[in-house]
């Protein structure tokens, strides 16, 4: 059953606690080699979430604006795509191309991310593919215009969203977390992954 929230897509349950396990494995795997770090906004405040990426394109943000890079900041190209992640998207999306970027964004118990539209993509026809794993988090979607009417929904860890059609540039972000409620990660904290197509 696909819940919809606002236009966006919420898939319960895509991954089982198996595969669950599985992706974290993946991605320990890029965060070794892509350490993950907190970025700071335009106006350089540090953002609560700290992340990371896989894929032909890493999105960063620093005083120079938000963008897409192929390297990591330290200079590295991001190493490959979590197979796992990718099948996902070959499951959901319902396009045929592949994604670019998966962008890995870790919570801590007191993380957020702001309510914003994912415009730095080159095609919006092309979805954008959300992975939760871990602790819930109260998911909150507005229309494309900031400041409209928002609806919130719990994600659980592997559920799965797709922001695409006349949803892909609404707004939308993370209120808080419900610490304690998944064991998937032994230090608690959300992890959640985005998949896009960036050229
Ligand atoms: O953590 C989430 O579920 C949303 C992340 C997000 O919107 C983003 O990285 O652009
Ligand atoms: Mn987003």
């Amino acid at each position: 059953m696909i819940v919809d929230v606002g236009g966006i897509k919420v898939h319960p349950g895509v991954l089982d606690a198996g595969e669950q396990a599985e992706l974290v494995e993946q991605v320990r795997r890029v965060v070794r080699a892509a350490p993950l770090f907190r970025p700071e906004t335009k106006r350089g405040r540090k953002m609560s979430v700290r992340m990371t990426s896989a894929g032909r394109y890493g999105w960063i943000s620093d005083r120079a604006g938000y963008r897409y890079e192929r390297h990591h900041p330290d200079g590295q190209e991001w190493p490959p795509m979590p197979a796992l992640a990718k099948e996902v998207w070959r499951r959901v999306s319902g396009v045929s191309r592949d994604p670019q970027s998966c962008l890995i964004n870790y919570y801590d118990a007191d993380a957020k991310m702001g309510m914003h539209q994912d415009r730095d993509e080159a095609n919006f026809e092309m979805p954008v593919v959300s992975i939760s794993l871990g602790d819930d988090a109260l998911f909150r979607v507005g229309g494309a215009e900031r400041g409209g009417k928002t609806q919130s929904i719990w994600l659980q860890s592997g559920d799965v969203a797709v922001m695409g059609g006349d949803a892909r540039l609404n707004f939308h972000g993370i209120d808080r977390l419900r610490p304690g409620t998944s064991s998937l990660l032994p230090n608690g904290g959300r992890i959640n992954l985005t998949l896009r197509v960036v050229d």
